[in-house]
């Protein structure tokens, strides 16, 4: 009997974990073809927040450069900053979002920052000013970044009618209204001007 119980509940649980939710994909493109690093969210859902994630998310600095170029965190994200070279970094934001300056640090130090605000986080370095970065904060856990071939997938949307929003540096921002079901995975392609 103990055991039929255990069975049946173990076979709710795995079933609920499955249940809702819908996946959103589809590829981000302009005239010239795929476009990589755009950030494709939902920007909102009403009457909802979204507990940040408790690990830390990853910007590093390696071979004078930023890596990733494109972050995109959840708002309420910290972010570390490694600096994996052997010289001094110097990483600041001029952004709304987040105005920030580390003042200048040395291999093997890290620099941590909570993301709070929706929006675009330029990252730059006094030392490289060929150095530029962004950090894109969004309001839900509803978010994903394109690949080199234009592709994204954003998993495990809830049932409901949102708004879906491309973010990307040099084109112009786009959104769809998009109506997810239960169990229907949806594909939303962009076209994007630069
Ligand atoms: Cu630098």
């Amino acid at each position: 009997m103990i055991k039929i119980v255990w069975i049946i509940t173990c076979f709710i649980i795995s079933y609920s974990s499955f249940a809702a939710g819908s996946d959103i994909k589809g590829t981000v493109k302009t005239r010239d073809g795929a476009l990589s690093d755009v950030v494709v969210y939902i920007e909102k859902i009403e009457g909802k927040t979204f507990p940040p994630p408790s690990q830390p998310a990853l910007m590093d600095q390696k071979d004078l450069t930023f890596v990733p170029h494109v972050l995109p965190v959840m708002a309420g994200t910290t972010v570390n900053f490694p600096n994996s070279d052997i010289t001094r970094h110097s990483v600041f934001s001029p952004s709304q979002a987040k105005k920030f300056d580390f003042g200048t640090y040395s291999q093997g130090s890290v620099k941590s920052i909570v993301f709070d605000k929706p929006g675009k986080v330029s990252l730059l370095c006094h030392v490289h000013p060929e150095m530029s970065a962004f950090i894109f904060v969004v309001e839900t856990p509803y978010f994903a970044l394109t690949n080199e071939n234009g592709n994204y997938m954003i998993s495990n949307v809830p049932a409901g009618k949102y708004k879906l929003s491309v973010w990307h540096e040099w084109a112009k921002p786009k959104t769809q209204q998009v109506i997810v079901n239960d169990r229907q995975d949806l594909n939303i392609n962009f076209l994007l001007d630069e």
